[in-house]
């Protein structure tokens, strides 16, 4: 690893606190090795056990069991690991990692982003106790037990030596290559009583959160979804999931590998509804934890990309201040995207398109523009790029033959894959004629020119049918036009 400034890692953007950084400075969160250590190293038993490794495993002193009752989190970076916990990277064999109690203390601080001595001299009844206690995450016992275990850790930490040693534990980093061959740290090994343990997931140097299991092994691009509620942004993704599973591996196209577990996830929760021709569950507000973000690694052309869909509530977009709260709160790497994909439907444009079997809107095409474009100016200072598609295409065809743009039968890559010519007659065609379409609300280029660094257009039907009429549901074969 002595290497690493040389080389050129690939950029990561945490899913939770919408920060990059490059694979190398991914982390570990020790506070479950430790907890680990803590709980079940039972060393008086079993004499010939105190050397594992070479590292020599110390008696832990039961003062600091409330380090185990306390869930603290404690991620590092292998940089971290060397300089703050005495580990020396070692490629064949594990070696010692050191807690003492001037880690503890420097987690602390950084946890709480206050100094050792604040802490030290605040008690239970201060703002700052209601901190520590979220920080620690416990669920042992009753909330005063838990204040217990927190003063009586914090009297630990101040009374005792800074170099003390609280634990010992063998450690092993187990490194893997990026596509371009670089070497990351991917897993992390550790031994309890000599049986080896492993952490397999990697999470944010600045959040401690999970990350994805591809993250850092490809070109990263994070694409924002934006677009009011029901307007078929769930269902595009599923869509373009959908097919890009018929290409295979030696095509100009097609997804890598199936290790991605988000990508898991959306398949066999949405897109095998959408397969089927049924609804798939509205992306809610209240339920974050299953809005998808999903990672698809792709092969485009010989060269590999992770791009990463951060899918959204349409109601985020209404234009009220909760909208920005949420994607604060739960959804910062939105404002992270390399690019925006950028969702209207027909009936704002034009009434006429109205999905009969949607609710219709209460505001005013303008009004739901200009919501969505008050949004987007607060999340994206700088301007990015963008992709216009307007969604449920097959209802403009039904309606209008001046317009037409459900075109199921044109579609770039069958073509592409079928002659190995990349003809973009027909698709240029198409974008013109979307134009001309989106081109019918006269402020609507304006206002997107307002928000994105040149955007491409294209009209889309996920389905190709109307899902949501039950009368022809008993013929729900997909039958989409997506480009
Ligand atoms: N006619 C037609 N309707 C479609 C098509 N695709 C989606 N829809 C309709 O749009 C509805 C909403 O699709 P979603 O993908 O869930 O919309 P969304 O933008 O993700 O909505 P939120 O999650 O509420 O933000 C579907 O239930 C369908 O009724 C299509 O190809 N044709
Ligand atoms: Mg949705």
């Amino acid at each position: 690893m002595s290497a690493i400034e040389q080389i050129k890692y690939n950029k990561i953007t945490c899913t939770a606190c919408g920060r990059d950084f490059h694979a190398d400075l991914t982390a570990f969160d020790l506070g479950k090795v430790f907890n680990e250590v803590i709980r079940k190293t039972d060393m008086p038993a079993q004499p010939e056990q105190k050397v594992v490794f070479g590292v020599e495993l110390y008696q832990i002193d039961p003062a600091w069991t409330s380090l185990a009752r306390l869930d603290l989190k404690f991620y590092y970076t292998v940089r971290d690991l060397c300089q703050e916990l005495g580990y020396k990277m070692d490629t064949t064999a594990p070696t010692e990692l050191c807690l003492t109690v001037k880690a503890v203390k420097r987690q602390l601080e950084f946890l709480m982003e206050i100094p050792f001595s604040a802490i030290q001299r605040a008690n239970r009844h201060d703002v700052m106790y209601n901190r520590l206690y979220e920080t620690v995450r416990s669920t042992y016992g009753s909330p005063n037990e838990i204040m217990a275990e927190i003063e009586k850790l914090i009297r630990n930490l101040a009374t005792c030596r800074e170099d003390m040693v609280i634990l010992t534990v063998p450690v092993f980093i187990v490194l893997d290559k990026d596509i371009d061959g670089n070497e990351m740290a991917s897993r992390l090994q550790y031994y309890v009583n000599n049986e080896k343990r492993e952490l397999s997931s990697r999470v944010c140097p600045y959040c401690g959160a999970p990350m994805d299991w591809l993250a850092g092994y490809r070109n990263e691009i994070v694409i924002g979804l934006a677009g009011l509620p029901r307007v078929g942004k769930t269902a595009f993704i599923a869509s373009l999931v959908h097919q890009l599973r018929k290409s295979g591996k030696d095509d100009f196209i097609s997804i890598k590998d199936n290790e991605s577990e988000s990508l898991a996830k959306f398949e066999k929760e949405i897109v095998a509804e959408y397969e089927k021709g049924n609804t798939i569950y509205k992306t809610e507000v209240e339920n974050a934890d299953k809005i998808p973000i999903v990672y698809l690694p792709l092969k485009i052309g010989g060269k590999e990309y992770n791009f990463v869909f951060v899918d959204m509530p349409g109601e985020i977009y209404n234009g009220d201040s909760k909208g920005l709260d949420f994607i604060s709160n739960k959804r910062a790497i939105l404002k992270s995207a390399d690019v925006g994909w950028c969702f209207i439907e027909p009936s704002m444009i034009d009434r006429r398109y109205r999905n009969a079997n949607i609710e219709p809107k209460e505001e005013s095409a303008d009004r739901q523009l200009s919501d969505l474009i008050h949004i987007l100016n607060i999340v994206y200072t700088e301007k990015i790029p963008a992709s216009i598609i307007v969604t449920q295409s097959d209802l403009i065809d039904k309606n209008d033959p001046q317009y037409g743009l459900y075109r199921p039968e044109v579609n770039v890559m069958d073509d592409y894959l079928r002659d190995n010519t990349l003809d973009l007659t027909k698709t240029n065609e198409f974008v013109g004629d979307t134009k001309k379409f989106v081109d019918q609300m006269t402020n609507f280029r304006l206002s997107i020119e307002e928000v994105f660094d040149g955007f491409s257009m294209f009209a889309a039907a996920s389905y190709g049918f109307d899902v949501s009429n039950q009368v022809i549901l008993s013929n729900n074969k997909i039958y989409p036009s997506i480009v």
